[in-house]
This record gives structure tokens, sequence and C-alpha cells, in this order.
């Protein structure tokens, strides 16, 4: 099977272009992962969450934080905080409209799927492009769109984004995010599902720009995807965190190292996501 081929050589060459190639390749449904949540589970508080000590449906310790809003998840070489639901339903409305709103057209009805130049859109606060790799002498669009704010350029899966400024908007969730993480972020990556077919495939944040034991965090608004995460050297270590409109997830310690995470594909959700992973580019010669 092509994944398996693609993912081995990943894994033993931490190749970016090879990561970029899964992108394409990888119809992103790893049937070992059974849909643990469903959307039936009730998250509307973090209690709901833990049973017996340990994260729903698996063996990870986990407890409530002290904010009231999340949990904390003890996973091998890592730990996670998780909140289903961080920002209200009526902040998260806003801040989902804002990143995609567009000159003349109206983002709950437009068709991006059939969008053939994002780039000539005139994005009222976001500079959205879709990145492409060269394979075989062919050009492929990659399954999401993306755009990068901050200080420095960053490079990933072979592509170099050059900053754009931080907006107010991103600014403030960074202001919200320093309340969990006691820290601010330099760089934000955003990416857009246009729909369920729109996916990122298995990979790590451990750009070496990204330094040891990144802290990433990550807001989700939007459609709620499914966001899995296994350990790089034993697949059947796993777990299953769904991101709702408002979420927001935090992977802390040595994570970035030893787990790989995706969201796979979820053909039957026609609705957009937009996801927001915080990181420091400036941390990168300091460990934590
Ligand atoms: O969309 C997500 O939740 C994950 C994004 C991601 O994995 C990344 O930007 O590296």
């Amino acid at each position: 099977m092509v994944l398996r081929v693609f993912d081995e050589r990943c894994l033993d060459k931490k190749c970016g272009k090879v990561r970029a190639c899964m992108d394409l390749f990888d119809d992103s449904f790893d049937d070992s992962f059974d849909d643990i949540f469903g959307g039936s589970v009730d998250d509307s508080s973090p209690e709901h969450l833990i049973m017996n000590g340990k994260f729903l449906h698996t063996d990870f310790d986990a407890h409530i934080h002290d904010d009231g809003k999340g949990v904390v998840i003890q996973v091998p070489y890592g730990r996670l905080y998780y909140a289903p639901h961080y920002f209200g339903k009526e902040r998260s409305d806003e801040l989902f409209d804002y990143f995609l709103a567009c000159d003349h057209i109206d983002h709950t009805q437009h068709e991006w799927r059939g969008e053939q130049s994002i780039d000539k859109l005139s994005f009222k606060h976001i500079k959205w492009r879709q990145d492409s790799i060269k394979m075989y002498g062919k050009t492929h669009l990659l399954p999401r769109l993306s755009a990068w704010y901050g200080d420095r350029p960053y490079t990933y899966s072979g592509i170099t984004l050059y900053p754009n400024a931080w907006t107010a908007e991103l600014s403030w969730l960074n202001d919200e995010l320093s309340k969990v993480c006691k820290r601010r972020f330099d760089s934000v990556l955003l990416n857009w599902y246009r729909d369920g077919a729109d996916h990122i495939s298995w990979h790590s944040d451990d750009e070496k720009e990204l330094g040891t034991n990144p802290l990433i965090a990550s807001v989700s608004f939007g459609a709620s995807r499914r966001f899995l995460l296994r350990l790089a050297r034993q697949h059947d270590v796993k777990l299953e965190i769904p991101l709702h409109h408002g979420s927001v997830l935090v992977m802390a310690g040595q994570l970035q190292h030893h787990w790989q995470h995706s969201v796979p594909k979820q053909t039957k959700i026609k609705q957009s996501r937009i996801n927001l992973t915080f990181r420091n580019l400036a941390f990168a010669n300091t460990k934590h």
C-alpha cells in the first residue's frame, strides 16, 4: 500500500518532501482508528471527558485543568491540554467569519472547491494561499489552504512560507492562549480545510526551527474534525481527539519527537474548518 511505503520513509529520513507526498497519495482514512467519539459524546464540560481518572476510551491519565475549561492528558513522552469549547459560540462564529471574509463573496454559500485561483480573490483579513509541490515533474496542489503569520519565514515539507504581519485578531488569540500556555507565541500557521476532503497526513511538528520539545497550541473554528495521534514507533498506541468550533489543544513535552498527528479525510463533511497552530521559532535553541 502506497501509504505504508511513504510512511516508513518519512519516519526513517524525516524528509519533508516525502511528507508532502503522503498528503497526495494517502487517502487519509486510517482504518486502524475507530471513530471513537462519533459525535455522540457529551463533552459540554471537561468532566465528561474523564472516567476513573483516564481520558475517555483510553488508558491515559487525565485530570481537570485549574482553569476548569480543559483536561490535561498524560501520554508517554508528552502531555496535552484539551478544551473542547474554550471559546464561546458567539466569539468563535465571529472569528470564523473573520478568517474567511472575502470581498463580494458570501463564504457560507460559496463553492470553494470549484475555485481555481484562490490567490486572485480579495480576502479581507487573511492572505490564504494554496501551496503546491513538484513530484516527478508534475505540480500537485496540497489538499488545504494555508497562511503564515509571525516574525520569521518557516519551511516545512520543502515549502517556505514568508510571514505576514500579525493582525489584531491573531494577537488577541495569542493573548488568550498565554493564559493556558504561560507564554506568547511568535508565529502562527493557519490551515483552511474547505470541506471534509481537505486533510493533513501523518507528521510531527519537529522541524529544527521549532527547537527541542516545542509547545504547540492549536485552535479550531468551523466544522468539527477528527484529530488523530499515534506513537511514531508503535502505531497501535494512539489517541483521537475531536476538535470542535472554539476548541483549544496544546501539545507539550517531548510529544513532537515521539508522536505523529493527522486530520484524516471525512468526506461527508461539507463545511469549512479553520485551524491555527501557534508556535515559537525564536526558542529553537532553548530547552523546555
Ligand atoms: O488542522 C489541525 O488540527 C492540525 C494542523 C497540523 O497538524 C499542522 O499545522 O501541522
